[in-house]
This record gives C-alpha cells, structure tokens and sequence, in this order.
C-alpha cells in the first residue's frame, strides 16, 4: 500500500488540519508525532525507502529502538499539511541505541523532523513504558486561551489543575491525573524535554509558560479532544477572570469527590485542598 492510503497516515493529516482550523497553529507553529504500529509499518513497507542517513536525534531513546514514527516537518505549516503531505510530514525509524534517526518517506527536498523532535521521543519513550504501549500520540499546540492563562495563574501544578477543572464538570474526568506546568523555558532541544517528561510521568498534558501546550493519549481522537477540553477549559477562564475576581459559586472539593466515585476515576487528593 502506498502511505498516503494507510488509514493513520490520512487520521494524522485530518488531525492537523483540525488543529489549523482552531487557530493553534500558526505559521509553522506546534508539532505533532505518533508511533507506527508493526502491522502499520508493514502494510506500507514497499512505499518506505531506508537508503537515507542516520542523523542525530539529540537526546537517547533506548526503549524506542528500532520504532517508527509519523511527525511533522521543522518549519512546516499545518496549513499545508493536507494539501501536500509529503512535503510537511514524514516517517523517521529510531536506531537500535535510540540514538539516531532516518528519513523513510516524506519530508521532501531535505526536511527535517519537528524541532521538538527531542521532547517528542522522551515523552513517547516514557508514555510507551507507563501505560503498557497503549499511548502513541504526542500533540504540541499554541491555544492562545491557555497560553494568556500562563501570564496570570501561579505556574504550578495545583493551581492549574484545580483552576481548570472547576470550569467544566467533565475536565476531572478527562484529564483527571490534573494538569503539569514547565516554566518558560527555551523550546527545542534537551533541557525543556527532560522537564516535560518529569511532568509526563505523572500527567497527561504539560502546559509550556507563555509558549503552549503538550498532550498525549492512546489515538489522535482522544489526544486531540484533551488538548481541545484543555483550551476550551481555558476560554472559560479566561471569561470568568475577565468579569470578575470574585466568583459566586464554583465546583467544590467533595463536589469532585462525588463524582470521582460516580465516574469510577481516581482523583490525586493532593488537588483537593
Ligand atoms: O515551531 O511550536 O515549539 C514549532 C514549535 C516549537
Ligand atoms: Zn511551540
């Protein structure tokens, strides 16, 4: 089969054109990665070619060895990705340290794989570990609610949790491990994964301070109703904040008790003061 008629070739360009549609990707902004299935990788074999060179990923990913990875182009436009796939996006596999990466389709006339190529691996390597191989996509995006939140919230953990679940009654339950937040740090290369990744342990979604936001799940469905909720989440914020410093009524600690237990999920206790 060709790439462009494998099923997660066309989930991953639909996804980023929703993203585009949102407004979270400006001119070659945010990122997106996903793991190949084996059975993926197969059915498409005879399109890939493994004549390219290994260049380095910078940074180690000893439990990706061997893995291949769908991502988007450093300096591509999501705009562009629906309309010229092979341009904007392509299909890299990890050496047998994790140490290197080669080229196998896409990325035409010498691209490269998203900037963000290190956080990517790191949190792939660390989500593949903690939830059995089950999460395959890693998502970056500049929601521009979330991020004018990173300029008057507290930049810890519990204050953005708390401050986004009690906006929406399903927020605990979608993301309900709560919500990781990285101090403005500089993008792109091995220190601000590493950080990432320490939140990945625990979270699903690590928001960057006045940067944007990274969110991982098991398909594109889910990872990007997360980042779509988190935003959404957000917008409500931000309203509320912009009316008022005072608010009326709000969901409270037992309030997400009782619905932790209803909803059969587990709620670290540490976000409910
Ligand atoms: O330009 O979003 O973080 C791509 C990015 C870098
Ligand atoms: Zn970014």
């Amino acid at each position: 089969m060709k790439v462009l008629e494998a099923k997660f070739v066309k989930d991953f360009c639909k996804m980023c054109d929703d993203g585009y549609s949102m407004g979270w990707h400006e001119r070659n902004g945010g990122n997106l990665s996903y793991r190949i299935k084996h059975e993926e990788a197969e059915s498409i074999k005879d399109d890939l070619n493994g004549f390219g060179d290994w260049k380095p990923i910078g940074t180690t990913v000893p439990n990706l060895a061997g893995e291949c990875f769908l991502v988007t182009g450093s300096g591509k436009y999501f705009a562009n990705i629906k309309a010229d796939p092979e341009s904007n996006i392509g299909i890299i596999s990890v050496d047998d340290k994790g140490e290197n990466y080669k080229v196998l389709w896409g990325l035409k006339n010498n691209a490269r794989p998203t900037s963000e190529l290190p956080t990517h691996l790191m949190n792939h390597e660390v989500k593949k570990q903690s939830t059995d191989g089950k999460y395959r996509v890693i998502y970056h995006a500049h929601p521009v609610n979330l991020i004018a939140l990173t300029f008057v919230l507290p930049l810890d953990d519990k204050t953005f949790t708390r401050e986004l679940w009690e906006t929406m009654t399903e927020c605990p339950v979608i993301f309900p491990s709560g919500v990781g937040v990285v101090p403005w740090m500089v993008p792109g290369g091995r220190d601000i994964a590493l950080a990432t990744v320490e939140k990945m342990k625990e979270y699903d979604v690590a928001v960057w301070a006045h940067h944007g936001l990274f969110a991982s799940g098991e398909d594109f469905d889910l990872t990007f109703g997360l980042m779509h909720t988190v935003e959404k989440a957000s917008e409500v914020l931000v309203k509320i904040l912009s009316m008022t410093d005072r608010r009326r009524q709000t969901i409270t600690s037992d309030d997400f008790r009782n619905l932790a237990k209803d909803f059969n999920i587990t709620i670290p206790e540490k976000f409910l003061k």
